[in-house]
């Protein structure tokens, strides 16, 4: 059953990337969640395949991360960043940079993965600039990237429907990497698919296209998350590492969704063992409890932008009112020790193999051409209906929620990234109740 609204008049709210007509016909609507369960406003538990939207990685309502929030409203409710500071700022910023790969310990913080986004851009032109390079300002993105919905994030994504109407707008001097998506040579990949390491030497001929001297910065999601799952081919990362290494280009890691446990260790980062310049986070910093984000700079770069500037000049022009906003950072530091305690982490990793053996497990659903799985992440790609793209991962979706999973579907995609609390029993059931609902799929 759909759930019927509580709420009379569902107009006002103009929803974000939602069909909103669609949905206001028949609405889903959440009031409550715990743990792993969200419950709907007609009384329904709904399991959350996808960690809210890939960022609740410690579960619904912890009342460590709460405790604190509401101590810390109690205390401060607000102070400036701007030539001002709080003490949890600071503490919040230590205990990320302690998260970071070596050397990436200087943090920035902003309110969402857009806002780090364009933040980790600006960065970079600063930094060329403060070293004397400031004709390095071309920014080298990926086909079916996402980098959130700022000019700048949409300039650098490769999601063509995000892009199209603000086309005439885009940042001017932009090129894509091709994206690493082919089943034809990797189709139910484990892991990291074996084909594919080539696509990075694309990056040699973007490079020989402008010249390295116009290029200030490669991002990437290490692995793609928002369009349906693309996991990394193997050595294709080191081998954007070396390149832009070798051409004195920097390299940012969008970690937005990949940050803080979803591969099984604190960053994409130290999983593949590749090191970026620049490292974007947002979403699982704070376990999504209140609106946060950060970028990881190596202290190369923080100390290039920071001690070029005049004595008593701000040397960075760039900040959110909200940057480091004292309830965000209590959620952050509170989410931090959590993880840690809990080892949530470990935790990801030790389920990885289960996770990834009730995904593929699907191999031989209905509708199902791919699976593909790393850490606590999965996509399950279906055969799009005829003429009616999205159509069949839609009405999978619908039909989950009815019958109590909560997953999330991007094009003909399914997608899942359960909190890291998460049971071996309940990935056998988001899964079981996947591959029930596509047998009755159309
Ligand atoms: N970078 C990456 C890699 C992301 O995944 C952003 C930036 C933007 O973050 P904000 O906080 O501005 O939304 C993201 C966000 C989905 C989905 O359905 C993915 C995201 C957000 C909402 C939905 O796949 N990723
Ligand atoms: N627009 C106006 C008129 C503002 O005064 C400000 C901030 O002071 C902003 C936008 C930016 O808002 P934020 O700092 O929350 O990103």
């Amino acid at each position: 059953m759909t759930s019927r609204p509580v709420i009379d008049n569902l107009s006002s709210f103009w929803m974000p990337f939602t069909a909103n007509r669609q949905f206001k016909a028949a609405p889903r609507l959440l009031e409550s969640a715990k743990g792993m369960y969200y419950r709907t406003t007609d009384g329904r538990e709904v399991l959350d395949g996808c960690a809210g939207l890939w960022c609740v990685n410690a579960g619904h309502s912890r009342d460590e991360i709460v405790a604190a929030i509401t101590q810390q409203l109690n205390t401060l409710d607000f102070a400036p960043t701007f030539q001002m500071g709080h003490p949890l700022a600071f503490e919040a910023a230590s205990k990320v940079a302690e998260l970071m790969p070596a050397g990436l310990d200087r943090i920035f913080f902003t309110n969402s993965g857009s806002e780090s986004v364009d933040t980790a851009l600006k960065i970079a032109l600063a930094y060329h600039r403060a070293r004397g390079e400031g004709q390095r300002t071309r920014l080298i993105g990926r086909e079916r990237g996402y980098h959130g919905v700022g000019f700048g994030g949409i300039s650098v994504g490769g999601i063509a429907p995000n892009r199209k109407t603000y086309s005439g707008a885009l940042l001017p001097a932009v090129d894509h990497l091709p994206h690493t998506h082919n089943l034809e040579h990797n189709a139910f990949s484990k892991g990291q698919p074996a084909w594919g390491a080539h696509l990075a030497d694309e990056l040699e001929r973007i490079v020989t296209l402008h010249d390295a001297s116009t290029i200030a910065a490669v991002i990437v999601e290490p692995v793609a998350g928002s369009t349906g799952v693309l996991v990394p081919p193997q050595g294709y990362l080191q081998k954007l590492r070396d390149i832009c290494t070798k051409h004195g280009i920097l390299l940012i890691f969008d970690e937005v969704i990949t940050g803080f446990g979803r591969l099984g260790k604190a960053t994409a980062s130290e999983y593949f063992g590749v090191t970026p310049d620049l490292l974007t986070m947002a979403k699982a910093i704070n376990n999504a409890a209140i609106p946060m984000g950060a970028v990881a700079a190596s202290r190369t770069i923080h100390d290039t932008v920071v001690n070029n500037g005049a004595p008593g000049a701000i040397e960075l022009f760039h900040g959110y009112t909200y940057s480091a906003h004292p309830a965000a950072a209590a959620a952050a530091v509170a989410t931090l020790d959590l993880y840690r305690r809990d080892d949530l982490f470990g935790r990801a990793a030790s389920l990885a193999p289960a996770f990834e053996a009730a995904a593929h497990a699907l191999h031989d659903a209905k509708h199902v051409k791919d699976v593909r799985n790393l850490g606590l992440v999965a996509g399950i790609e279906l055969e799009p209906r005829d003429g009616a793209p999205g159509a069949r991962a839609y009405e999978a979706f619908v039909k989950c929620f009815e019958a109590g999973v909560l997953v999330r579907f991007t094009g003909d995609i399914l997608a899942f990234s359960p909190p890291l609390i998460v049971s071996e029993e309940q990935i056998a059931h988001i899964f079981g109740t996947v591959r029930n609902v596509l047998a009755t799929v159309q």
